[in-house]
């Protein structure tokens, strides 16, 4: 199969992950600047769909009005000559010393007012771009220290800020949902709406549910030792996977954001295998970084690395033997069916005989399934040597060195 991306696949990249300059809490940047013109261009040339942003990737913070019109401009006609799309932005409530104690939840009023209005200027500017989803990450709503933050109080100024923002797109008629981006940890010790079940629960205490969802990352739930896919499959059963942040993390850790595909490979075939079979129409944003080893030639393999990957998965699961969900599905309905044949019988299902006489249908439960050939971990197991080609393809760089896809 032809590993190339088109803008079908729908795959999407942050300005701020391949114009990452390599800049850590110990270490000063090992690239220069990327101009988001450039960014655009390289990552057309690739085969992705489109860009996404944080207010101040495309316009640097404390630009007068017209320097701002000036790099928006510059930015819209690279989008109108490449075709790329904006299917999503963000708000930078992170970097600013103004956000070191929250943005949403800052005990200081008037910076929880600055933080809406920063947002809500960007949220005009992403509708004018065209985009549908508006992430919200609120990297900064957290505490290190259990005295710092009254957190009952602090999730009621996050509800009150979530919800002036809904009551803001509903009375402009944007047509634009938001998706909430849950993270465990870093760069607060302990950040607010850690995970996506976390999450879930936060938007159904929202005026507005239906204008909310996720936004999960492969890492993020991987930083605090949960499955992703189960916390995908939960969003998407929930009708709230509104959006995806794809890369590749080992283990609990900081938060890596590898190229997708490395770290936990077989969490990653089991995502693709999850989102393709779901049918996630959304788009496949990479929110991943370059190592920070790497010059810009390695930078632009690794971001083709992250989409050969996902197609690489995508085919792999394509091709898979009947998948164990599907023999699970089938054995439910078969479980259902023994729940009418008792409901005939003027029984409830909650009346489960537990010992007793048993009637037909448990009694098929009771002694029949354990002695079934149903082998679950089977094609687990499977997939090992069907990975290994994602493993070992390698995507040479100029620089001389390989950048694993
Ligand atoms: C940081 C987050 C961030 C969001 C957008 O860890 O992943 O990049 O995706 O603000
Ligand atoms: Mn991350
Ligand atoms: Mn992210």
């Amino acid at each position: 199969m032809n590993y190339q991306p088109t803008p079908e696949d729908r795959f999407t990249f942050g300005l701020w992950t391949v114009g990452w300059q390599g800049r850590d809490p110990f270490g000063d940047a090992t690239r220069r600047a990327l101009d988001p013109v450039e960014t655009v261009q390289r990552l057309s040339e690739l085969g992705a769909h489109g860009v996404t942003f944080h207010d101040d990737d495309l316009i640097p913070f404390g630009s007068s009005d017209s320097e701002r019109e000036g790099h928006i401009k510059r930015f819209r006609e690279a989008l109108d000559a490449t075709g790329m799309k904006v299917p999503m932005a963000t708000t930078n409530l992170f970097t600013h010393p103004v956000f070191k104690d929250g943005a949403f939840t800052a005990n200081d009023r008037d910076v929880r007012r600055y933080a809406l209005r920063k947002t809500i200027r960007n949220i005009d500017l992403a509708v004018e771009l065209g985009a549908e989803t508006y992430v919200a990450w609120g990297g900064r709503e957290g505490a290190e220290s259990g005295g710092a933050k009254d957190v009952r109080n602090a999730l009621d100024r996050m509800k009150e800020a979530f919800d002036l923002l809904g009551e803001y797109v509903t009375e402009q008629g944007y047509d634009l949902k938001f998706a909430i981006e849950p993270k465990p940890n870093e760069p607060r010790g302990d950040i607010l709406l850690p995970t996506v079940g976390h999450a879930l629960a936060f938007i159904e205490r929202l005026e507005r549910p239906e204008l909310y969802g996720v936004n999960p990352e492969v890492g993020h739930e991987q930083m605090a030792g949960l499955n992703f896919p189960h916390g995908i499959a939960q969003a998407l059963w929930a009708g709230k996977l509104f959006h995806i942040d794809l890369n590749g993390q080992s283990g609990i850790k900081y938060d890596q954001d590898l190229r997708f595909g490395a770290g936990d490979l077989r969490a990653a075939f089991w995502l693709v295998d999850l989102l393709e079979s779901a049918g996630y129409a959304g788009p496949k944003h990479f929110d991943f970084k370059p190592p920070r080893t790497e010059d810009l030639d390695g930078v632009w393999a690794s971001a083709a690395g992250c989409m050969r990957n996902y197609l690489i998965l995508k085919e792999r699961a394509a091709e898979w033997p009947p998948p164990t969900a599907r023999a699970c599905a089938h054995r439910s309905r078969r479980l259902r069916g023994m729940f009418r044949n008792r409901a005939i019988h003027g029984m409830r299902p909650y009346q489960l005989p537990c010992g007793g006489r048993p009637m037909t249908g448990s009694r098929r439960l009771w002694t029949v399934w354990p002695c079934r050939r149903y082998r679950p971990s089977r094609p687990d197991r499977r997939v090992t040597p069907r990975l290994r080609a994602v493993v070992s393809d390698r995507l040479p760089t100029t620089s001389g060195a390989t950048a694993r896809t």
